[in-house]
């Protein structure tokens, strides 16, 4: 049985195996929602960090915020995805951690999201933390003890 007692999560830095800003995909605040949705359909990722010019984490958009933001009363609105931005329907109300946090910090926020953004001092996007490090994280952990 995996015994987490020794292992402690507070020890580990959030910038071991945190995928470096420059590898994340993202998207702009002003960028229309067609461009977003491009991004998102070609990385193949369901949500991506929204970052203003600065490189300042501004919150997320996934697919299902756009296809959402597409619906009119009576049918899909193609045109919305020309009208409106990022920034009209992205998601602001995100949990971050800073670049000096450990993986505790990290584990409560990956509980309600797939990956965690890291931020500076002045709150620019650093990196993400995401599920899958924290899994290998535990597997690693687990092997371990069974060795
Ligand atoms: O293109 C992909 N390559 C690889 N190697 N794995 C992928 C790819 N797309 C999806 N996956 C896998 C990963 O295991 O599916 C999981 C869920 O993807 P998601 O959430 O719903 O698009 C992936 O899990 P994960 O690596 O723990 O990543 C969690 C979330 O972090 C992803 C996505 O929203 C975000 N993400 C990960 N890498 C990213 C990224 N966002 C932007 N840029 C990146 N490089």
């Amino acid at each position: 049985m995996l015994d987490l007692s020794s292992f402690d999560l507070s020890t580990i830095p959030v910038t071991e195996d945190m995928i470096d800003a420059e590898k994340v995909a993202h998207v702009q605040l002003k960028n229309p929602l067609e461009h977003a949705l491009l991004v998102l359909t070609k990385t193949g990722y369901n949500a991506v960090p929204v970052l203003d010019l600065d490189g300042k984490f501004c919150g997320i958009i996934s697919k299902s915020d756009i296809v959402e933001a597409m619906f009119g009363i009576e049918k899909i609105e193609v045109e919305q995805l020309y009208s409106k931005t990022v920034e009209d329907v992205m998601n602001v109300d995100i949990p971050t951690v800073h670049v000096s946090d450990s993986l505790e910090n990290v584990l409560h926020v990956l509980i309600d999201y797939s990956f965690a953004c890291v931020l500076d001092d002045r709150e620019r996007m650093v990196g993400i933390y995401t599920r899958r490090e924290m899994l290998k994280q535990l597997r690693n952990e687990y092997y371990q003890q069974r060795s």
